[in-house]
């Protein structure tokens, strides 16, 4: 028989949270029988540290959320654990020689295996910590990330920002941390915790980078510029390629091919192969040569020193020379850098891989994007006035390979002003809506030089 009840059941001891009642339920009481926990008493920045390495981290620091270096960091972390006071900084090591061989299976399983020893170590600190009286999680060193704010910001905490602000290491040319002793050859993790911290870090006084610009070198689509800047569509692009938008592009080339033939055209056989043992196992990273040909730490410097010569013939040139495809975006400076640089890697042309999917992510990402072999010789103002539900207005000036861009205001004289609907752009820049259809249905008004929207475009390829 069954019997259909109206009313929401209570237990059989009656509603949650009626007091004697709810004393009386078996869990209540061994609970209640449990010895009570000692009252906890704060650690030291020492003592989390220690405990830290022996969850199994080579290095370790704890640092309070209040550090000013982590501001911009806070509302992540607090989105993750609202009551989050302190952040304990972790560096695993990796193998050198894994991660130089210029067979880069080799180097991905071993960024693979560390990575998920970080993960591994950092939950074990978490648990203990958390066991102590002091509640603490460990978000992931990398992967998976919080994707529905992709292709914004979909990382918790910024693990290299942590580790610098704890002085563990210093950011290299390369735009990795460098640590003073294992040098690049590192991977992070941050435990957010509780516990309080009071002690201000340990100071690392210099950078363990020396400038030897191997990476800028080394890097085959000339993502790390000599002068520190980051080409981050190049690494993105080419690097990336098996990772988050490089499927997706796979994804729209099926769709778009006409038939079996045409798909293996545009995706050779090896490159599909390649991503499926990357969806299968695990995600490969086309290059990371900027790790790989570092030199600097001391556990790593030495070999440098006393055979610099060495260092070049077996480790940085069987890289530069390796036969390989490079992914690079039609009219972008990783194309130039490849194609004058390393003109006997082959090329793949494909689209880029940083797509907004609105118009104030369209903003965001165009320095990501921004192309400063284009830009030179513009010197320009452009206006955006984007109406609508999701609209926006902002100023774009290119200056001589210099991008500023300036969010819910415009500013100084325009030579080009863009008026139409956030939605419409949105389309036009994706290639999905026709702009001289849309001017001549006066959905879209372009005010100036209209040349100047040619060179503004080429500044962005897609
Ligand atoms: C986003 C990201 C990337 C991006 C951007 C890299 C970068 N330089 O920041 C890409 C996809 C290119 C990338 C590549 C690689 N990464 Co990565 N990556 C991250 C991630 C998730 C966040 C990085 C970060 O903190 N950025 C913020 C600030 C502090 O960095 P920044 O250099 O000042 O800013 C640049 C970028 O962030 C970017 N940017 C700025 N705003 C935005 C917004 C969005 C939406 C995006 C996507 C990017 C972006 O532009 C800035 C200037 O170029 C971390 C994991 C984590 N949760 O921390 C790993 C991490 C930084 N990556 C790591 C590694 C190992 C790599 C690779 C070597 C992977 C590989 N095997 O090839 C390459 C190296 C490329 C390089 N030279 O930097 C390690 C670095 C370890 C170390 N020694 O420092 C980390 C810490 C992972 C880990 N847990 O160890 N990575
Ligand atoms: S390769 Fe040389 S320049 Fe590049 S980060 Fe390492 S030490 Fe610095």
């Amino acid at each position: 028989m069954i019997i259909m009840h109206t009313k929401p059941q209570a237990t059989e001891n009656g509603p949650l949270g009626s007091g004697t009642r709810l004393a009386a339920h078996p869990s209540v009481k061994a609970v209640r029988a449990r010895p009570q926990p000692e009252a906890v008493s704060p650690l030291s920045a020492t003592e989390l540290r220690q405990l830290a390495l022996d969850a199994g981290a080579d290095d370790a620091a704890a640092i309070s959320l209040d550090h000013p270096e982590l501001a911009e960091e806070l509302p992540y972390i607090r989105a993750a654990m609202p009551e989050a006071r302190s952040l304990i900084a972790l560096v695993l090591r990796m193998h050198p020689a894994n991660t130089r061989s210029p067979r880069r299976s080799v180097a991905n399983l071993e960024f693979h295996r560390v990575g998920h020893e970080v993960d591994d170590v950092a939950r074990r600190l978490a648990m203990t910590l958390s066991q102590r009286g002091f509640p603490s999680i460990n978000p992931a060193m990398a992967f998976p990330m919080e994707m529905q704010d992709f292709p914004g910001r979909a990382w918790i905490v910024s693990h290299k920002r942590v580790a610098v602000a704890a002085g563990l290491g210093k950011m290299g040319l390369h735009r990795s941390v460098i640590h003073p002793r294992f040098g690049s050859f590192i991977l992070l993790g941050t435990v957010i915790s509780t516990a309080e911290v009071t002690a201000a870090p340990q100071v690392l006084d210099y950078n363990p980078c020396i400038d030897c610009k191997l990476c800028v070198a080394a890097c085959p689509v000339g993502a790390i510029e000599p002068e520190g800047g980051f080409r981050f569509s190049a690494c993105y692009d080419h690097n990336y390629r098996e990772f988050m938008t490089g499927f997706t592009d796979f994804v729209e080339e099926a769709v778009e091919s006409k038939d079996r033939h045409d798909f293996r055209d545009r995706v050779p056989l090896n490159d599909a192969t390649s991503l499926w043992q990357s969806l299968a196992y695990q995600p490969n990273y086309k290059a990371a040569y900027c790790l790989a040909v570092c030199p600097a730490g001391e556990d790593v410097l030495g070999g440098f020193l006393d055979r610099r010569a060495a260092h070049l013939k077996e480790v940085v040139k069987p890289l530069t020379e390796r036969a390989e495809t490079l992914y690079v975006v039609a009219g972008s400076d990783a194309e130039a850098h490849a194609k004058k640089r390393f003109p006997h890697k082959k090329l793949r042309i494909v689209r880029s891989s940083l797509r907004a999917t609105n118009a104030r992510g369209l903003f965001r990402a165009m320095p990501l994007i921004f192309q400063k072999g284009a830009a030179q010789g513009l010197s320009a103002t452009f206006h955006f006035v984007l109406s609508g539900e999701d609209g926006i207005e902002a100023t774009v000036r290119i200056d001589e390979g210099v991008l500023t861009i300036t969010t819910d205001q415009l500013v100084g004289t325009p030579d080009l002003v863009v008026r139409t609907s956030a939605g419409l752009w949105l389309d036009i820049v994706n290639g999905r809506k026709n702009p001289v259809a849309a001017v001549l249905l006066r959905r879209l008004r372009i005010e100036g030089n209209r040349q100047l929207l040619d060179r503004f475009k080429a500044c962005f390829p897609r």
